[in-house]
């Protein structure tokens, strides 16, 4: 899994349609391609000028990191908002190892990958009762008491009433929801949202110093504060 994803490759192409100030009102087409490769980046300008009724290609190549290629196309003068260094495509990924509480059996793995302002997380646990099993992010990384509470409560940072996730009665920024186990005990879930980041300014959004509960039973999204799930039965620390 990990290998194949150093081999992403993304290709973000922005064009830009640019009316020339000059007193011969020429048009100038600007198309700028981003190509990233395992983390280095190639920029291509191809400026379409009209001179005379005449139509003159240049194309420009910049290559480097990322950020290098930015802060060129910058220094050009292609500034463009999604370009922005802050605001720009960048992964982050975050692998996290379950631990057993309650005297459970059950391990797993999460991966959360951050790629344009949204977080997807794909938990794969194993050692589970088959049947429905609750997963959410509590308060605190802190998983070393042996019944998992030394994480806390549901991660609430908009002060809401839990429930399921994108409910108009509220729900928990942790409130991830249920997920089936079939006979085997394995279980597998993929989820994906805006209203998580990996380490961003934003405490409403920065799942980093939480933790991943899974519970012995289900969500009911009504009780209070947690959904009844029962016993903690596996944790992990968000943490890089
Ligand atoms: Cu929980
Ligand atoms: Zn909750």
């Amino acid at each position: 899994m990990m290998k194949y994803l150093k081999y992403i490759s993304l290709i973000i192409i922005f064009t830009v349609f640019l009316n020339c100030q000059d007193n011969n009102k020429n048009q100038n087409n600007i198309e700028i391609k981003i190509e990233t490769k395992n983390g280095f980046s190639t920029a291509i300008i191809t400026t379409n000028q009209k001179i005379n009724g005449e139509n003159i290609e240049k194309i420009k190549t910049i290559k480097g990191t990322k950020e290098e290629v930015i802060i060129k196309l910058k220094n050009l003068g292609y500034y463009i908002k999604e370009m922005d260094p802050k605001s720009t495509k960048k992964i982050k990924k975050l692998k996290i190892i379950l631990s057993p509480k309650n005297e459970a059996n059950t391990t797993g793995v999460i991966t959360f990958i951050e790629e344009n302002g949204v977080v997807n997380m794909s938990a794969d646990v194993f050692g589970l009762s088959s049947g429905i099993h609750a997963i959410h992010i509590h308060e605190k990384a802190d998983c070393s008491s042996d019944d998992g509470k030394s994480t806390g409560g549901h991660w609430n940072p908009t002060f809401e009433n839990h429930g399921a996730w994108g409910s108009n009665e509220g729900f928990h920024r942790g409130d991830i929801g249920n997920f089936e186990v079939n006979s085997d005990g394995n279980g597998k879930i993929e989820f994906s949202t805006n209203l998580w980041c990996i380490g961003c300014e934003d405490n409403n959004n920065n799942i980093i110093g939480k933790a991943i509960i899974i519970h012995q039973g289900e969500d009911d999204f009504k009780s209070q504060p947690s959904g009844a799930a029962g016993a903690r039965i596996s944790c992990a620390g968000i943490i890089k």
